[in-house]
């Protein structure tokens, strides 16, 4: 099998403090974007709403959060360096931040930059977790129902850098749906950020289960769509709030092949080979072969689970 190299970068941010400005985050990030070209990366993935703190946690005015956190253009005057940088550099990279649109609506979003700093791709997040109500008794609020919007573009793959590259955004690796979309496009690699809290506001669930269910998702998603995964967390404790780590590079077969080991700014990097992922799309993730979508309507059809179809067999 010929090998087709790709220098794969995740970046992983620590804590980004309310008080923070976005010129501090974006230094952050040049550091590590410098570092990633260093190691030969062809891309860096940064976390999702890499420029702030995640404010999502706050209750405030739909106002308030846009006036401090979002960004009405992209580039914007604190970000031009980046798309500058990574031209002398030749690396691409995924950004994640709060999109404010010229027409007023609210996203959280991610772009795809090449090599040239051409933004050639963006994703607004589809799966929004959360609540869009005050609960004032809870330790920190939820609240991306509220601040933005459903993504409205859907799920797409890119043919840049030499590869055909998705993207998605944090809870939206949770959902099978998806890797699948972005599979039937013929990802090879997917890119996407993450703020997780390392806490549930809903009930007392034991903390070892947010990084489990976190690589969990990851790896049967590489494994069962023979894609490489590049995630990047923003971690660490923001104004008190800890958000899980576990930056990591996943391979189609499921395998971490590179992960964080602290809750701060880091570099992972693997020079991943596109041709493994070919194996697996050629053999037991053949979906042309293989899949039967006329069996499977009820995954469009029904948002909730409804009644059960089974029936005693007629013969
Ligand atoms: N954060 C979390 C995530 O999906 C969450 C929210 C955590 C939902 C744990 C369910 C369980 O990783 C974002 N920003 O989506």
């Amino acid at each position: 099998m010929n090998k087709r190299p790709f220098g794969l970068a995740v970046a992983q941010l620590g804590p980004i403090q309310p008080q923070d400005t976005r010129a501090q985050a974006v230094k952050r990030l040049l550091e590590l974007m410098k570092e990633a070209a260093s190691r030969g990366a062809r891309l860096v993935v940064f976390p999702e709403m890499a420029l702030t703190t995640f404010f999502p946690r706050y209750w405030m005015t739909e106002q308030e959060a846009i006036e401090r956190y979002f960004e009405p253009t992209m580039p914007g005057p604190d970000t031009q360096i980046l798309f500058e940088t990574a031209r002398q550099l030749n690396i691409g990279f995924y950004l994640g931040y709060a999109e404010l649109t010229q027409e007023g609506r609210r996203f959280n979003t991610c772009i795809m930059v090449d090599q040239q700093g051409n933004i050639v791709g963006r994703y607004r997040k589809i799966h929004l977790p959360g609540h869009s109500d005050h609960k004032p008794a809870a330790p920190f609020q939820h609240l991306e129902k509220k601040f933005f919007e459903i993504g409205n573009e859907g799920f797409h793959v890119w043919e840049t850098m030499q590869a055909k590259i998705g993207m998605c955004l944090c809870n939206d690796r949770r959902w099978t749906e998806t890797w699948r979309v972005l599979a039937l496009q013929g990802a090879e690699i997917v890119a996407l950020g993450y703020n997780t809290p390392s806490f549930n506001i809903h009930w007392d669930e034991p903390g070892h289960l947010r990084m489990f269910h976190h690589l969990l998702s990851l790896q049967a998603a590489a494994y069962q769509n023979a894609v490489w995964v590049a995630a990047a967390a923003k971690a660490g404790n923001e104004d008190g709030n800890h958000l899980i780590g576990g930056s990591a590079i996943v391979a189609p077969s499921g395998e971490i092949v590179a992960q964080a080991q602290s809750v701060d700014d880091e570099l992972i990097y693997c020079l991943a080979d596109l041709a493994l992922g070919d194996a697996f799309k050629q053999h037991i993730f053949n979906f042309a072969a293989h899949r039967r979508p006329e069996h499977y309507q009820l995954i469009v059809e029904r948002v909730g689970p409804g009644a059960p179809l089974g029936k005693p067999p007629q013969s």
